[in-house]
């Protein structure tokens, strides 16, 4: 399953169900923020995270994150910045993450904005797409990908159509590398 959006909230209905035939899983977020600020009433793409980790059976890791580090360490979530998350390789991945199924949520903003502007909070010294195509690719050959969101585009931002760009060339190695 690979679902595009929109607003990054979408994750977290999507591992609900997910959850209701896997007893643990492993969550693997790549976006340049924690989103981890306090569970309100509504979901919110600031907050969504938080959502996330109250679910039972769920392993967080964040690769990417340059803002909100402070509120990852707090809450003890693994994290892994742009340039160590590069030097990621499948054995790596193998000893990082525990051999549970894995679900993947990429939020566009991991991007470095050159390369994706159509979002809607950039944050400058991320990927380019190149490298999130690398990235993608070690962990789809080494991991048991069960379900992958592809978050936050913002076409209201975009201009001349660059981020519609990046996000063709991600879906293209995804839909190549990925096995099920
Ligand atoms: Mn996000």
């Amino acid at each position: 399953m690979i679902v595009l959006g929109g607003d990054h909230c979408i994750s977290y209905p999507l591992v609900q169900s997910i959850l209701k035939k896997e007893k643990e899983i492993n969550f693997i977020y790549i976006d340049a923020h924690s989103d981890l600020y306090k569970k309100t009433k509504k979901l919110k793409n600031w907050n969504v995270i938080s959502a996330v980790s109250q679910l039972k059976g769920v392993k967080l890791f964040n690769l990417g994150a340059r803002r909100e580090i402070d509120l990852l360490e707090r809450k003890r979530i693994f994290h892994m910045g742009v340039e160590e998350s590069l030097r990621l390789t499948p054995k790596k991945c193998l000893e990082l993450f525990t051999q549970n199924p894995t679900y993947l949520s990429i939020d566009l903003d991991v991007l470095d904005p050159a390369f994706a502007p159509g979002v809607s909070d950039r944050e400058g010294g991320g990927y380019s797409t190149r490298e999130l195509s690398f990235i993608l690719e070690t962990l789809l050959k080494s991991l048991r990908i069960i379900g992958i969101d592809l978050v936050e585009y913002n076409p209201q931002r975009d201009s001349s159509d660059i981020t519609l760009d990046s996000i063709r060339r991600i879906l293209r190695v995804i839909v190549q590398e990925w096995k099920q």
